[in-house]
């Protein structure tokens, strides 16, 4: 009884990618960003359904409206965005990228690849007030299967005083997920 059930653990964990599918990493970034988008942490994982999973927390709390498009008048700015870009072919360029922003309501996360073209939606969330957190089935980023990639995040926020041009965080360098 016992090996027939280590056989079918086996086989589940071949069929479902094996190990991979626990991989998880949290990553720093420093305080060294004006505004409400200055990024503290990093992280990313598996979702149970096998759709992998991305989390930026700032240093500050932020409502999900501060994500919203300017007003019809000041069309031309660029929204405040918080980005999440992935290299699915290792050569330091983002083949798709998932930006989350308050649009009609709610938090919306469309990928897309460079050129602008969408891919398709992805689920946000807000696992607290500091947090956004993604949810992206693997086959947005261009796979079938899951492969490793690497992915890095980045916020523009323009606002208050000190951001009135604009603030961008960014990390130094990307994260392997696999
Ligand atoms: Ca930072
Ligand atoms: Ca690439």
């Amino acid at each position: 009884m016992r090996k027939g059930l280590v056989v079918a653990l086996a086989v589940a964990l071949l069929v479902f990618g094996g190990p991979a599918l626990a991989d998880k990493g949290t990553f720093r970034d420093r305080n060294d960003t004006s505004g409400r988008l200055d990024m503290k942490r990093f992280a990313h994982g598996h979702a149970v359904s096998g759709a992998v999973v991305h989390k930026v927390t700032m240093f500050r709390g932020f409502p999900s409206r501060l994500l919203k498009a300017p007003s019809p008048a000041k069309r031309q700015l660029k929204p405040n965005t918080v980005w999440f870009f992935f290299d699915t072919n290792r050569d330091n360029r983002a083949e798709r990228s998932v930006a989350v922003r308050w649009n009609r309501g709610q938090l919306r996360a469309v990928v897309t690849n460079q050129s602008g073209r969408v891919f398709g939606k992805a689920k946000a969330s807000r696992p607290n007030q500091r947090s956004i957190k993604i949810k992206v089935k693997h086959g947005l980023l261009g796979r079938n299967r899951f492969r490793p990639y690497e992915w890095w995040p980045n916020t523009y926020f323009r606002g208050d005083e000190v951001c009135s041009r604009k603030c961008s965080d960014t990390v130094r360098r990307s994260r392997l997920h696999d």
